[in-house]
């Protein structure tokens, strides 16, 4: 392929990142025949993404405001290890327009959009009115912050009780209060300025029309540095709780053919209004007549990205790189079509019976499912110890089928053959979420967990022990007989491992 002037051969790509994201980048810069530099905390010396790497730079302690959210030392490690580009991930550095800019001010390609397209989505207020103006629908509001609580009450009374109060600082739930009546107004405002304050160093608030029982309907985009924007329809992501996703599926069982294409249209329209480069999610809330709202922009590869990649074929980081690279994208819009069905859960070291509360500790057990469908990115390994310091992520289990049944036919299988012992994980959870009536019935919102699951639900689950009596005692076996075959020491010995499964034992029952 002749190289036109505006691409830029991307050798060595720095993974400012962790986890499961840092080792699934890491894949796909081998398949492009591009190094791969990671970055590790102190406890992350050994960590997965570490030993996936070319080659790996320590950059300080534990926290991450010491490590992971250090520009500086990202710049100067992309420097010292010969780096061209920095990917970024989520989280952490990802949404940050300086760090972009930090990189492309060192010569760095930075693996994602620019810092104006970063900055423009990150202010909720401007990301609102550069929506409207690109003619996309947002929930009926404030066109501006409102610093008087008269401006407020207003506009409420205006719009219609319920509203939500929302802050302009950020997103992600912080600073966002529903108020039902006018008589709550006051009081919500004032702890809505109050949390958006100390969550975000900015109490400016504005207010939209509340949607009742929404979902949560997002769609992918990819743009390259040609001008080409294009969608990969819609992920489903209403199974949440306090904001965080726990299960997301594609396609969407909450909209029809006509209202998919059309959102498609919209996400790629606000794709456009800032020159969108890279690899993007349109969020939208949906109400109960199916139409559809802007809520924000995320301008990073995201978490669920893999059910997207699942249903459409295209393999979204090596987009990323090859957008990175000056490349315009392979494909056209008709070119992208969903087929099938996917679903992802998110096993998390924490114990649903306990208020969902992180459960780290050493990974004394690991089995991961695999098979026809199934797909396990995994940020730990056996033997490895969850950090309390970070997002307590172990995996994202990916379950593709034919169609919705098939997939969670498949799904329900591989998380019966998910054995983790050590940390408490969510995997019985996610067996009674995808055989829950409603969910099986499609019948999803954003309220799914908090009116359905209650602690208790998930004592009757005992059908996974068989599996897990197994595991644990080829752990024992094991452990008994020297090291492992990484020359790993194993950590505790048979009887505390017995101690262990008995305690798995008595939650389940
Ligand atoms: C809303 C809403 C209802 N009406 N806005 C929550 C996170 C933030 N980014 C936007 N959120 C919401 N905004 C209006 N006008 C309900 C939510 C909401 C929600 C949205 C998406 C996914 C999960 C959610 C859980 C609770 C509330």
């Amino acid at each position: 392929m002749a190289t036109s002037r505006s691409e830029r051969p991307i050798r060595r790509v720095l993974v400012a990142n962790r986890g499961e994201i840092a080792v699934r980048i890491m894949r796909a810069c081998r398949e492009l025949g591009i190094e791969s530099v990671a970055v590790y905390s102190e406890p992350d010396r050994s960590a997965l993404h570490v030993r996936q790497a070319d080659r790996a730079y320590p950059i300080g302690p534990a926290a991450a405001t010491e490590s992971y959210l250090r520009i500086d030392k990202l710049i100067a490690v992309a420097k010292e290890s010969g780096a061209d580009a920095v990917h970024p991930g989520y989280g952490f550095l990802s949404e940050r327009a300086p760090f972009a800019q930090a990189c492309l001010d060192a010569g760095l390609v930075f693996i994602g959009p620019s810092p104006h397209a970063i900055s423009a989505m990150g202010d909720k207020v401007e990301a609102r009115r550069l929506m409207r103006k690109a003619g996309v629908p947002v929930v009926p509001g404030s066109d501006d912050a409102l610093d008087s609580d008269a401006k407020v009450e207003r506009l409420a009374s205006e719009i219609g009780f319920p509203v939500m109060l929302k802050a302009a600082g950020g997103g992600g739930g912080k600073g966002m209060r529903l108020v039902s009546a006018a008589a709550e107004l006051k009081s919500g405002l004032r702890a809505a300025r109050s949390e958006a304050k100390s969550a975000f160093g900015d109490d400016r608030v504005y207010v939209e029309k509340a949607i009742v029982r929404p979902r949560h309907v997002e769609v992918q985009v990819l743009g390259d540095t040609h001008g080409h924007v294009v969608h990969l329809y819609e992920r489903e992501c209403s199974i949440q709780r306090r904001h965080q996703k726990v299960i997301e599926e594609s396609p969407s069982t909450a909209i029809d053919q006509k209202t998919r294409e059309e959102m498609g249209r919209v996400a790629v329209q606000a794709a456009k209004a800032v020159d969108y480069v890279s690899a993007g999610t349109i969020e939208f809330l949906v109400d109960q007549d199916r139409r559809f709202y802007f809520l924000e922009m995320n301008t990073r590869i995201q978490v669920e990205h893999p059910i997207t990649e699942a249903v459409t074929g295209v393999d979204l980081v090596r987009a990323q790189l090859e957008i990175a690279a000056g490349r315009p994208l392979g494909f056209r819009q008709e070119d992208v079509v969903q087929r099938g069905w996917a679903i992802e859960c998110r096993i998390y070291a924490e114990d649903p019976e306990n208020n969902f509360l992180p459960a780290p500790g050493r990974i004394d057990v690991l089995r991961v499912p695999s098979g026809i469908g199934i797909r396990d990115d995994s940020g730990v390994y056996e033997g490895f110890e969850v950090s309390t310091h970070y997002d307590p992520i172990l995996s994202k289990l990916v379950a593709w089928g034919s169609n919705r049944d098939e997939a969670i036919g498949r799904m329900l299988r591989a998380l019966r053959e998910y054995v983790i012992v050590g940390p408490v994980a969510n995997v019985a959870f996610h067996r009674w979420a995808l055989e829950h009536p409603a969910f099986r019935a499609g019948d999803i919102d954003t309220g799914f967990i908090a009116r359905h699951f209650q602690k208790g639900v998930l004592a009757e689950d005992k059908t996974a022990d068989l599996s897990l009596i197994g595991a644990a005692l080829a752990a024992v076996a094991r452990a008994g007989t020297a090291t492992g075959r990484n020359g790993m020491v194993p950590a505790s010995a048979p009887r505390s491992r017995w101690r262990e499964i008995a305690r798995r034992e008595a939650l389940r029952d």
